[in-house]
């Protein structure tokens, strides 16, 4: 069995575009063959403490056989191949964030693990690169991606070359 999976990717320490690029590296090797498709990148003032980097985030799409705790395990692997410290204040700068914002149509609700994402229908950072890989996609409630993304609007993002 396998799902299709999508993880949102945040960087705004040290060479944030680096970190993506290496992370999206990492993850195509959880996805199953020639399933893996990746977003542009994209620039955004920081949500939360002001006093921090601007943010490249990203999205990632793929096939994959792992159970969602498991696929939550690689995902943190991840982050600490990039040295991600995790002592810092909420919202505060990391060289690499990856959550599970989508496992395929489930709503998962463990201690360690919410899906969709807790901040996916909020976040124009997330949803613009989501909406550029899967226009009609639905959230497990039946919200779509693309009335989401019109509602909040896609103000202060650009999208980098
Ligand atoms: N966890 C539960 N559900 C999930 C999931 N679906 N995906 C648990 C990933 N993790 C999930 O995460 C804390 C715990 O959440 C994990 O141990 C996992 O078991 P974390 O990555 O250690 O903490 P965090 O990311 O610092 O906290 P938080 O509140 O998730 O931060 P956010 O919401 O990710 O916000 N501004 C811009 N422009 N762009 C950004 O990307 N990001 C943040 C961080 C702030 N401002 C930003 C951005
Ligand atoms: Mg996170």
């Amino acid at each position: 069995m396998s799902e299709l999976v999508y993880i949102g990717l945040g960087s705004n320490l040290g060479n944030s575009e680096q970190h993506l690029l290496l992370a999206f590296e990492a993850l195509e090797k959880l996805s199953l063959t020639l399933s893996f498709k990746r977003s542009s990148l994209y620039r955004s003032a920081p949500m939360g403490p002001q006093d921090q980097n601007d943010y490249l985030n990203a999205v990632a799409e793929f096939k994959c056989d792992l159970p969602p705790i498991e696929l939550l395990d690689q995902l943190q692997s991840i982050e600490q191949q990039h040295d991600r410290k995790r002592q810092g204040e909420r919202w505060g700068p990391r060289t690499l964030d990856l959550d599970l914002l989508l496992y395929g149509n489930k709503a998962i609700d463990l201690p360690r693990l919410k899906v969709p994402h807790y901040g996916l229908k909020e976040r124009n950072f997330v949803l613009l690169p989501l909406f550029e890989l899967a226009p009609n996609l639905e959230l497990p409630d039946g919200t779509g991606v693309a009335q989401l993304l019109e509602n909040i609007g896609q103000h202060g993002i650009e999208k980098i070359a």
